[in-house]
């Protein structure tokens, strides 16, 4: 659309994730032509020129860099998107903000809360736009959820269960560190699971049940050693390769979370289920379009499971796509939240999670950290 604002991006990394949020800026304008921005590919960067310049090539990004620190200078750039190894994100972000550049950083937002504060006092001090990439919150049944449980459907909320189980590290012959495997080298990621896949489950958590107060968890490590790619030496693994953990919400219902990368058979299976006094709610990634809900006031005779396909127009976000019955995707919650960010660009108003939203997320993680070294239950904050 002629009339809409360009906001030029520049991405830094270019791996998995450079390639959601890209297909996101990509996409956006089609599908929300009311948005006033519209994202311009300005420029990507990476360590290698070559592999850059791939990447640019591939998804129309107008100019590479290989240093983050000359994207940042660069006037033609509005907005820094993050998509490094989580050890660079408090670096990139506070430089950017500095900078005066709008951040969407990849989650967890960062290594540790001790950093996440440097991150929020930088950018509210700048007054930039800032928000981190906890994409599920954007699939329409989890929008949904949080719609439900906001309208009292639920009542009052005593269970929050949630799970993400992956498979993908079992083999000990898989190396750490590394462009590829920078998740299974803690001075790289911070944690293991805890940072990757549970974060996800704690964000959805706070946003749909509120604060978590207590935690008490266990986490294991079970390859105890792995060839590093940068030393090509036998190294010692300090990730949790699972973590299991209770809490207390401060609404009073309890949590149970649990995560791993050896449960053989499972890829990405994020699941959470939620009971309240009136009704219950449960979701699953691998179905994601699909929200099951369990209303008590049900007549009893075809009281029961209801599984809402959220497909029709009135559902979260569900109107900018096809017609009631047919699907969207794992890539679409990229495309929500570029268009919520621009959206938030034009009103003023924050793109949830902001930096300072994310940071209870690091905090709980925090916690589940400390509480599986110690053996004890830890307060969180
Ligand atoms: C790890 O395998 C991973 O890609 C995470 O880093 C993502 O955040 C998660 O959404 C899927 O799994």
């Amino acid at each position: 659309m002629p009339n809409q604002k360009p906001l030029n991006i520049g991405l830094i990394g270019y791996g998995f994730m450079g390639r959601t949020h890209s297909n996101g800026y990509k996409r956006v304008n089609d599908f929300f032509p009311e948005l006033a921005y519209r994202p311009v590919l300005k420029a990507v960067c990476g360590r290698t020129a070559e592999k850059t310049q791939e990447f640019a090539d591939q998804w129309q990004y107008e100019s590479i860099e290989t240093d983050w620190r000359k994207l940042i200078a660069r006037d033609d750039i509005d907005a820094v998107d993050i998509c490094t190894p989580n050890n660079s994100h408090a670096e990139i972000a506070i430089a950017a903000a500095e900078a005066g550049k709008m951040i969407l950083c990849e989650k967890p937002l960062a290594l540790n809360p001790e950093e996440g504060e440097r991150m929020i006092a930088a950018v509210e001090k700048a007054g930039v736009a800032n928000t981190v990439w906890y994409n599920y919150r954007r699939v329409p049944a989890v929008s949904l959820a949080k719609q439900l449980i906001d309208e009292g459907r639920l009542g009052r909320i005593f269970h929050y269960r949630a799970n993400f189980l992956q498979d993908w590290t079992i083999n000990e012959d898989l190396p750490q560190g590394g462009a590829a495997l920078w998740r299974l080298d803690a001075k790289a990621a911070g944690s293991g699971v805890t940072g990757d896949l549970l974060a996800h489950c704690i964000d959805t958590a706070v946003w749909l049940n509120g604060s978590i107060t207590d935690v008490s968890a266990m986490t294991e490590t079970f390859v105890k050693e792995r060839m590093h790619n940068e030393t090509g030496k036998m190294e010692p693994v300090t990730i949790d390769d699972a973590c299991a953990f209770l809490c207390h919400f401060g609404n009073g219902s309890l949590g149970l979370f649990e995560s791993t990368r050896y449960a053989r058979g499972h890829k990405a299976l994020y699941t959470f289920e939620i009971n309240g006094e009136h009704a219950s709610i449960r979701w699953d990634l691998h179905d994601l379009h699909r929200l099951e809900y369990f209303d008590h006031a049900d007549d009893s005779i075809v009281r029961g499971w209801r599984s809402v396909h959220c497909t029709d127009g009135d559902m979260p976000y569900m109107d900018k796509w096809w017609v009631p019955g047919l699907q969207i995707g794992y890539e679409h919650t990229f495309v929500h939240q570029v268009a919520d960010f621009l959206k938030s660009v034009e009103t003023g108003e924050p793109c949830n999670p902001t930096f300072r939203d994310a940071q209870e997320t690091q905090q709980v993680c925090d916690a589940v950290l400390e509480s599986a070294r110690t053996r004890q239950w830890k307060n969180v904050g």
